[in-house]
């Protein structure tokens, strides 16, 4: 009988296609040089920003390396590798209070452009709440795609949780309104909202926020509250851009970064976190239901540089 995989495992796999993108090259300039001078530097940063670790991060990254090699007076460029593997981990740390909304009576906004993998996370993180005894109700709240809320329906049915909805072209805020309801009168720990990728234009979607974020705050002030942008992490350098538009609307408190399996761009990980000071609190590898976890930047940095974890346990 075949194992399932564990997620460490997985995401070693799924982190392929960038661990070639950006490790293999790191490699080869730490065999390729023989002392450390400007050029092996230069060669790093260049590497790393391809890598779509974005340039803030790559030159955080860039000035903690230099720093360690001169405090440890390291002169071969293969004894630095340990160095820069820490150093791009110091760029990623995500605080002890990250998953707060886990504990509290709470409500999860999740935001973003369509397609980025918003509903599937929502129903993902809904039976892993499910599984630590939650009890959680869901708004489909895009009602305005056609089928979203069959979709958030069967994600539903699958996490065994309740969902409430509206008729497809109601108002995303009522549908807001009646789960807060909902949530309170079934005593939910958690209303995890799902909302709409696309409206009939960019600024109906960020006005439609601001108020399902008004009717949050008035109808249900007592929840902690969370709001998680959808990221989809194949879009490299524009998902920062998206996340910098949903930060003009809304205050976000972390990142859900989608479809790390498969693309070279998961450096856009490091990216997000040091430009935008917002922690990636979640990854999606996949496009099942235990395919959603929470992101651990010394096993992503791990997996990135297929070492083994410490702990290879799922989290
Ligand atoms: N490979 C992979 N696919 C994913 C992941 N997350 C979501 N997807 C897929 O991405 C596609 C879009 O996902 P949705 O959840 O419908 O995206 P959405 O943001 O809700 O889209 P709209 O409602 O149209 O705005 C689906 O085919 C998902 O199965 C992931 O982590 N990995
Ligand atoms: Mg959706």
């Amino acid at each position: 009988m075949e194992e399932k995989k564990g997620f460490f495992r997985r995401l070693v796999s799924g982190l392929t296609k960038t661990r070639d993108n950006i490790v293999s090259g790191i490699d080869a300039i730490f065999h390729g040089f023989s002392e450390i001078d400007d050029d092996f530097y230069e060669e790093i940063e260049e590497i790393l920003i391809m890598g779509d670790i974005g340039v803030h991060a790559t030159e955080n990254i860039l000035d903690s390396l230099k720093q360690k090699v001169k405090e440890n007076h390291i002169k071969k460029p293969e004894e630095c590798k340990e160095m820069l593997i820490e150093s791009i981990k110091e760029q990623m740390q995500v605080q002890e209070t990250a998953y707060r909304f886990e504990q509290e009576k709470s409500v999860v906004l999740i935001v973003g452009v369509n397609g980025v993998g918003k509903t599937t996370s929502v129903g993902k993180l809904a039976g892993k709440l499910k599984a630590q005894g939650k009890k959680v109700v869901l708004a489909a709240a895009d009602t305005f795609r056609a089928a979203a809320g069959e979709q958030l329906q069967e994600w539903a049915n699958r996490a065994g949780v309740d969902i409430i909805g509206g008729k497809e072209g109601s108002d995303p805020a009522s549908v807001i309104f009646d789960a807060v309801s909902a949530a309170k009168a079934r005593n939910a720990d958690v209303l995890l909202c799902d909302t709409a990728g696309r409206l009939h234009n960019k600024k109906n979607l960020m006005e439609e926020l601001r108020k399902i974020n008004r009717i949050l705050e008035k109808e249900y002030p007592d929840a902690y509250r969370e709001t998680l942008v959808v990221l989809d992490a194949t879009t490299g350098q524009n998902a920062l851009v998206q996340a910098k538009q949903f930060a003009e609307v809304t205050d976000l408190t972390g990142i859900i970064l989608t479809k790390m399996d498969g693309t070279a761009k998961g450096g856009i990980a490091v990216a997000i976190q040091s430009e935008m000071q917002i922690p990636v609190k979640y990854i999606g590898v996949g496009e099942s239901i235990d395919d959603l976890q929470k992101f651990d930047p010394d096993q992503f940095v791990n997996a990135l540089f297929d070492r083994k974890d410490e702990e290879e346990g799922e989290n």
